[in-house]
């Protein structure tokens, strides 16, 4: 079948970089089987099946230990795929849901039991129907008593634009992909600027340093141009970094990415032992187990 977009990586290779012990890939989908959890009728895409079964084998190739899920837009707010893979998992995934503003506490319930612990908005528009601004303060409202975070999905070009309303988020905030940032701009640029002060100014936001096979503009492999975006913010902001590797990459249509070069960028990024334990172990255990972290 023709998806439009690449398959995940049929045989990835085994990453020169060895993971610190109860490593975390922070940022991952399930899509399906779609014959089972139906991919939602509203999507924009159609993916290629991609079960927790095999993304529990690229976790124990890459030498990680736990998973964080996040919704997909191709499930829509049909969080089942989502539910019964964090189910499978004995409790080394967490999951992100996406949720609708008439959410019942109960329903949110049932989700933390899983092993929610946040929602994602995302505001790309080649992905979603925008979604007005009082629905998510709606849904922002509901989640923040649960100690969930907000996980937020957009393109650079639009931060100037949704700055504020993300500023005002009362939750925990997560940015995937560093807010897509175009590479071929300057990283001491002006819209890099933005994301940085964006970061900077407030302390309840965290930054994914990840995608750097969607963010390059290079043919070849090693993401070259995205190292110095991933690693300013590394060293900036240590202690609100997080890593993944978003498998099975939807909508990649200019290469298949090897996991085992995603887990090889991870020491350019963050150059000293202490900083990866932080990127892979120390945050993403904070923020999605504080049950077993000692605070
Ligand atoms: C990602 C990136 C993409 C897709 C989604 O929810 C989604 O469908 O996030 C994308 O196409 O850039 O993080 O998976």
């Amino acid at each position: 079948m023709d998806y439009g977009w690449r398959v995940y990586h049929p045989n990835p290779r085994k990453p020169k970089f060895r993971a610190p012990a109860g490593a975390v890939d922070a940022h991952c989908h399930v899509f399906g089987p779609g014959d089972k959890f139906p991919y939602a009728p509203q999507r924009k895409y159609t993916p290629c099946d991609g079960p927790k079964e095999k993304l529990w084998m690229l976790r124990d190739h890459l030498g990680l230990s736990r998973n964080v899920i996040v919704q997909a837009t191709c499930h829509g707010a049909d969080n089942r795929a989502l539910v019964d893979a964090l189910l499978d998992s004995n409790g080394m995934a967490r999951g992100v849901a996406t949720v609708t503003r008439d959410i019942t506490d109960e329903q949110l319930q049932e989700l933390h039991a899983a092993g929610v612990r946040g929602v994602r908005f995302n505001f790309v528009k080649r992905l979603v129907d925008k979604l007005p601004f009082d629905s998510l303060e709606e849904i922002s409202r509901k989640i923040a008593p649960l100690g969930w975070h907000i996980v937020i999905y957009f393109e650079a070009s639009e931060l100037p634009e949704l700055y504020d309303f993300f500023a005002l988020l009362p939750t925990d905030v997560v940015v995937d992909h560093m807010g897509r940032p175009d590479v071929s701009k300057p990283v001491d640029g002006e819209e890099f600027g933005l994301f940085l002060k964006l970061l900077g100014e407030n302390p309840n936001f965290w930054c994914k340093v990840s995608c750097p096979e969607r963010l390059s503009l290079l043919e070849n492999v090693g993401y070259g141009d995205v190292i110095p975006f991933a690693r300013t913010v590394v060293e900036r902001f240590p202690d609100r970094v997080l890593w993944g590797t978003d498998w099975p990459h939807p909508n990649m249509t200019s290469h298949t990415p090897d996991e085992g070069d995603l887990a090889d960028f991870i020491p350019h990024i963050a150059l000293s032992q202490e900083l990866q334990q932080k990127l892979l172990v120390d945050n993403p255990m904070r923020l999605y187990w504080p049950e077993e972290v000692e605070q």
